[in-house]
């Protein structure tokens, strides 16, 4: 069951100008950054607030490593904004294959990684009405802490 807004991407070109926009103007702090080879960006994870399922919404802001990934292309075409949101469940598996049944696109035969150890997947945007949208299950309480 998808329980919490996780998070919403946000595509830019200078993770650090970005990160200190957001810090300046809002007094948002990085709680987590890591660099994600296999999706191909540099992110930096903002905590905005707890949520009542025992996880976090958060916004994520993406700096292309490769002019090829998909955040890379996407600003290419579209220029800098919110690329994709979030639904967090505690079983991505079971929600993306039931999703799936529907008739919607899942990207992957099976969940990825992604920020914080958590496993990800995505559904095509043109199945979701123009919105990229993804669905994470995080990982184990205490198995990756912020810094
Ligand atoms: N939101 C809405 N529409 C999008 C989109 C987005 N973020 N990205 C692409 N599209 C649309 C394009 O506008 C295009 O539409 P038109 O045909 O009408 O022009 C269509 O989808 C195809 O786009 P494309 O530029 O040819 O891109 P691809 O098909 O190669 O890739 C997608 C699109 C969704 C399959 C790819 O972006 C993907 O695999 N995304 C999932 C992974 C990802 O986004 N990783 C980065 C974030 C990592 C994280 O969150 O941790
Ligand atoms: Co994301």
């Amino acid at each position: 069951m998808l329980t919490r807004i996780d998070h919403i991407g946000i595509a830019c070109r200078d993770l650090d100008k970005t990160v200190e926009f957001y810090r300046a103007t809002y007094g948002f702090e990085v709680f987590h950054s890591e660099v994600n080879e296999e999706q191909g960006v540099r992110e930096a994870m903002l905590k905005i607030n707890d949520t009542g399922d025992g996880g976090a919404s958060y916004l994520q802001l993406l700096e292309p490593i490769r002019e090829d990934s998909p955040v890379g292309k996407w600003l290419a075409k579209n220029g800098e904004g919110v690329h994709h949101i979030a639904f967090g469940t505690g079983d991505v598996d079971a929600d993306s294959e039931e999703i799936r049944a529907k008739g919607v696109r899942v990207l992957y035969d099976e969940p990825r990684i992604g920020s914080m150890g958590s496993r990800i997947t995505f559904l095509h945007p043109k199945d979701c009405g123009g919105v990229l949208t993804e669905l994470v299950t995080a990982a184990e309480p205490g198995a990756h802490e912020g810094h």
